[in-house]
This record gives structure tokens, C-alpha cells and sequence, in this order.
């Protein structure tokens, strides 16, 4: 018996020396440390959901769905704070239902009286994130949870400050926008890169993940609080050394609800790009 068990270890020695001579033993060390690496970054991990809404009481239950099934299903700690401005077709009602089905440890409500803005809504959303990434999207089924697990590689990849998702790079693409819009969102996307040589090539979309430090230090940077937020973001972490990564991403226009992109914003873009230019 004891001969037996003493063939079988000197057996399982030499095959670990001999038959698989291809990895050699610091290569090997190497791979246990990168995974224990791996698992150990993942564990430490959270990420805080930003869902910012008004008037998204067709989409909320939708993109909670949608967020919950790939987030459990790919094994990140996350949560989910929704930020909704009292929007009077009872969003929150909905979102509090959805809390009780989902759970309080996931489905946070940071609600505000009123209508007061995407740019504060975030600043909104942050002081309340327990999470060291914040992910930034829109609740309105424009921006698909399924990217996510793309943003996270791709930070982990090479450690990145800042991951943005592109409508403007490979596989990325916008669907259902008329020629109008399109045109709008190229616009302003080509005069800010002429101008502004951003270092990304989608400067207008808000599907995005940051380092929640690094997003502190963009967002106490930053002085446009409407629409052009976005833009100014990526400027500004270009202009603090940040390192931005990106991710294609296909941008699909909301199917319930209204659009909010109206003439006064695309005057307050222009008006931010130049001032961006002078000044920066
Ligand atoms: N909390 C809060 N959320 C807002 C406010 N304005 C817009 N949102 C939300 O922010 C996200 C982006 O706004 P959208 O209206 O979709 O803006 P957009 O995608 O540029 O334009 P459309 O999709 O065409 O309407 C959505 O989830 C909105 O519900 C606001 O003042 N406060
Ligand atoms: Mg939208």
C-alpha cells in the first residue's frame, strides 16, 4: 500500500517536470500570480451604476432588468443609483417597486424634488456611491447593459483612468436617429476634434466608466453643468494626464419617451467648445 501511494506521488513528479516542459516554472508562478492578481482586483472591486431619469417610467423597469441580468451573470460587485428628478409620470413609484423586487443592497433611490439637471445629477449620484468605479449611462435603453463587462476588461487591460464608449470607432454605430440628429452629434464631434484634439473620438455620448477619484477631480474641474458636460469631461481628463480607453458601442435612439436635445442646447455646446478652446 505505502508503495503503491509512493509510485503514484513520484509518478505525478515527474510528469509535472517532465511532460509539460513548455511552461517553465517562473512562467508558471507568473500565471498563478496574474490570476490571483485577477481575482483578488475583482473581489476589491465595485462599481456604482449612475442611472440618471426623468420621465423614464417605460424604460426604468427595462434597463434594471437588462442591468441586473448581466451583472450577476458576469460576477461584479455593483449597485445601481437612480437619480430621478421628480418626474411627474412616477418614475420613482416604479423604481421603488423595482427595489423591493431587486433588493435595497442593489437598486439605490437618490431622488431630488425637481428638475434640476444631468450635470448635478451625477454630482448627485457620486456623493452616494459606495463604489471605486463609477459607470455613467443613460436610462432610456439607448446605451445596452451588455457593454459593461467591455468597459471593465478594457480598464483592467491597461489600467485605465477612463473608459468611454464610442458610437464613432469599429463596431460602433447609432441607430434610429434621423439625418438631423446625425448630423448634430458628427458636427459637434468633428469641430471639438479640430479644435480641441480631445484624444477620444466620441465626446458628446455618456456611456462611460471612471475611476470614482479620477471622476471627482474631472467633475470639480469641469464648469458647464448642461449638456456639453460630456464633452468637457473628456477634454478635461485630457488635459489632467488621464488615460482614456475606448470601447465601441452601438448608441440605439430612445423608442418611449421624449427627447430633451433642443436648440438652446446646441447653442450652449457651441458656446462651451469655444470657451474650452480659449482656454484650455
Ligand atoms: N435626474 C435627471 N435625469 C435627467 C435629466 N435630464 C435628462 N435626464 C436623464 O438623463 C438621461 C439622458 O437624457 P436624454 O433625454 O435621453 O438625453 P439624450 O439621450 O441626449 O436625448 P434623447 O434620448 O433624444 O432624449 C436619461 O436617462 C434621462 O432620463 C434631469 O434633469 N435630471
Ligand atoms: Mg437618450
Amino acid at each position: 500500500m505505502v508503495h503503491y501511494q509512493f509510485y503514484l506521488s513520484l509518478l505525478l513528479v515527474l510528469s509535472i517536470t517532465f511532460i509539460s516542459p513548455r511552461v517553465s516554472h517562473k512562467e508558471s508562478l507568473n500565471i498563478v500570480n496574474d490570476m490571483a492578481n485577477e481575482e483578488m482586483r475583482d473581489s476589491e472591486n465595485k462599481y456604482s451604476i449612475l442611472l440618471p431619469t426623468y420621465n423614464e417610467l417605460e424604460n426604468l423597469p427595462i434597463i434594471i432588468y437588462l442591468l441586473t441580468k448581466y451583472l450577476d451573470k458576469s460576477g461584479y460587485d455593483y449597485e445601481i443609483i437612480v437619480i430621478d428628478d421628480g418626474s411627474p409620470d412616477g418614475t420613482l413609484e416604479a423604481a421603488k417597486q423595482l427595489q423591493n423586487i431587486y433588493g435595497k443592497d442593489k437598486i439605490i433611490l437618490r431622488p431630488r424634488e425637481k428638475k434640476l439637471g444631468l450635470g448635478t445629477a451625477y454630482i448627485h449620484g457620486i456623493k452616494h456611491a459606495t463604489g471605486n468605479f463609477i459607470i455613467i449611462m443613460d436610462a432610456d435603453l439607448s446605451h445596452h447593459p451588455k457593454f459593461i463587462s467591455q468597459f471593465i476588461e478594457k480598464q483592467q487591460s491597461e489600467d485605465f483612468d477612463v473608459v468611454s464608449g464610442s458610437r464613432y470607432i469599429g463596431s460602433g454605430g447609432v441607430f434610429g436617429w434621423d439625418f438631423k440628429r446625425k448630423l448634430v452629434s458628427r458636427g459637434a464631434n468633428f469641430l471639438t476634434q479640430l479644435l480641441l484634439r480631445p484624444g477620444a473620438s466620441d465626446l458628446t455620448g455618456s456611456f462611460r466608466l471612471y475611476k470614482k477619484d479620477v471622476l471627482d477631480k474631472l467633475i470639480k474641474s469641469c464648469v458647464s453643468k448642461g449638456y456639453v458636460f460630456q464633452m468637457e469631461m473628456i477634454i478635461r481628463a485630457r488635459e489632467l494626464n488621464f488615460t482614456v480607453g475606448e470601447v465601441p458601442i452601438t448608441f440605439v435612439d430612445r423608442v418611449y419617451g421624449e427627447s430633451k436635445l433642443g436648440g438652446s442646447e446646441i447653442v450652449q455646446f457651441v458656446r462651451a467648445m469655444l470657451y474650452l478652446f480659449a482656454t484650455t
